[in-house]
């Protein structure tokens, strides 16, 4: 007989993606590109629009409760906006979200971005499939029932 009293087994939601434009940087083709990307291989995807400030980044990642954020940066203002959504991230323990940077970021703020918490960061030119690959592995898993389960230990497909 079939014992009805076990759980059933958890699904496993997509992964969901706010992506952001941050300051004046008006350069939205990458973003739109890559939000696109992420939507076609199955993630759910919030793109935020230009202009935004870091406390509606934050509060965007909040509300729909996002396991990646992906920050566009083409204006040069990606250290600065990185720390400040970094260190309101840590003040709200969301200490778990994915956190990425694309654009024109030059190689020594790329390693300081990763030095402050950035995953990993992806300049002109990327393949669209580098970066879905790069999100699969190292999302923080969670089922439909629950909260991010938190991000995996080592980072994979640096
Ligand atoms: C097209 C373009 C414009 C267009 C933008 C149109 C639009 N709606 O986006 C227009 C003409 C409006 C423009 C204006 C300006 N631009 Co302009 N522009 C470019 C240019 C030539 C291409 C950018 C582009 O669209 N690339 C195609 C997209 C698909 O690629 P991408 O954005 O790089 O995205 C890829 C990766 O970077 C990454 N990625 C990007 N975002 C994200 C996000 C996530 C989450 C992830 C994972 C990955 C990722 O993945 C994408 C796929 O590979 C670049 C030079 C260059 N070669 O990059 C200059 C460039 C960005 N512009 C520049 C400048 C200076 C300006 C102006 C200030 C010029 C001026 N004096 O008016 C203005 C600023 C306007 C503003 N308000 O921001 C500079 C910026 C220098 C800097 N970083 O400090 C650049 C680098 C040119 C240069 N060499 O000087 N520009």
């Amino acid at each position: 007989m079939l014992d009805d009293r076990r759980e059933p087994p958890a699904r496993e939601a997509p992964i969901k993606v706010v992506v952001a434009k941050l300051g004046l940087d008006g350069h939205d083709r990458g973003a739109k590109v890559i939000a696109r990307s992420l939507r076609d291989a199955g993630m759910e995807v919030v793109y935020t629009g230009i202009f935004q400030t870091p406390d509606t980044v934050v509060a965007a990642v909040l509300q729909e409760d996002a396991q990646v954020l992906g920050i566009s940066s083409l204006a040069g203002a990606h250290l600065e906006y990185t720390t400040e959504i970094l260190a309101r991230f840590r003040e709200l323990g969301l200490d778990d979200v994915l956190v990425l940077v694309g654009g024109t970021i030059p190689a020594a703020d790329a390693a300081e971005l990763r030095r402050l918490g950035v995953a990993e960061v992806f300049t002109p030119g990327t393949p669209t499939s580098r970066v879905v690959d790069f999100i699969r592995a190292n999302a923080p898993r969670r089922d439909t029932d629950g909260p991010a389960s938190g991000r995996p230990v080592e980072l994979r497909g640096r």
